[in-house]
């Protein structure tokens, strides 16, 4: 297994993101502390610069772990799920965009709170089968790009909250390219046993989020890693763990000490 953290591309307001600000730099950094790659959280990629993003990993054989999404509803309010017709095809849109980003940077790209949340008084049901024909059209696009789905706690997302969930929803999409992204930090909200939570997705997982149950670095919460990362073993895991946390006391300090803990666990 391999270790990367997320970082973001372009301003963002969402709080679990260990480095904002110049990416060159903050490649630099995480590449000395010892990560093997790096998570790019990109709002809209045609705003980027991707032949210098190139550069500065995949042409390093430092490997972009996946492109995360989020940001674009965070900030811009896309969303699979929106009432409005025109933003859903807008999300859609940005998120094939994504898809062409990961191609280029033999990525893979998440889909968590580009759902949306579906509003107080809409149909669930109606709102759970755009989601599900956004998934559809967007794997289609390319198939030789991944797609994960992340199951969310309720306080971020009303749809697809658990592991169950998820699984649910890959076996209906039922398609080699669409997957699972388990996160630390929402299953210790929403399962009862995480372990068995993860056995359950097996091979399903393709991409895996981490942070304490406080969504600190590792260590500093009371998530026992030594048996999840035992459980992604026992279930052949080989993809990324990829630290999702909050810049606290400080980025560096949360970086390191996720690097110092986790090199413990994984080899
Ligand atoms: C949001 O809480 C999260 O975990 C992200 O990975 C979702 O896109
Ligand atoms: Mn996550």
């Amino acid at each position: 297994m391999k270790l990367s953290i997320v970082i973001s591309t372009q301003p963002a307001s969402f709080s679990a993101l260990a480095y904002k600000g110049k990416l060159s730099e903050n490649i630099a950094k995480i590449k000395e502390l010892g990560y093997d790659g790096v998570e790019l959280a990109v709002r809209d990629p045609r705003l980027l610069e991707i032949s210098e993003i190139k550069k500065l990993t995949v042409d390093q054989n430092f490997p972009v772990s996946a492109i995360g999404t989020g940001q674009a509803y965070g900030e811009e309010g896309l969303s699979f799920s929106d009432p409005d017709k025109t933003v859903r095809q807008k999300a859609i849109d940005r998120v094939k965009d994504q898809i062409d980003l990961a191609n280029e940077l033999n990525s893979l790209v998440i889909i968590g709170l580009i759902r949306g949340i579906v509003r107080r008084g809409a149909n669930a049901a109606v709102a759970e089968q755009w989601i599900l024909e956004a998934l559809h059209e967007c794997a289609s696009m390319n198939k030789d790009v991944r797609l994960v789905i992340e199951p969310c706690n309720r306080y971020e997302a009303n749809t697809v909250n658990t592991v169950d969930d998820g699984i649910k929803l890959v076996d209906k999409i039922g398609m080699s390219n669409v997957g699972l992204l388990l996160d630390t930090f929402h299953m210790n909200i929403e399962e009862p046993d995480i372990l068995k939570s993860i056995e359950n997705a097996g091979s399903r997982i393709f991409h895996f989020h981490i942070a304490d149950s406080n969504r600190w670095y590792p260590g500093a919460g009371h998530v026992d890693f030594q048996k999840v990362v035992e459980t992604l073993y026992k279930i052949g895991y080989e993809g990324f763990i990829s630290a999702e946390i909050l810049p606290l006391p400080d980025s560096d300090t949360a970086a390191r000490e996720t690097v110092k803990y986790m090199r413990k666990l994984i080899v």
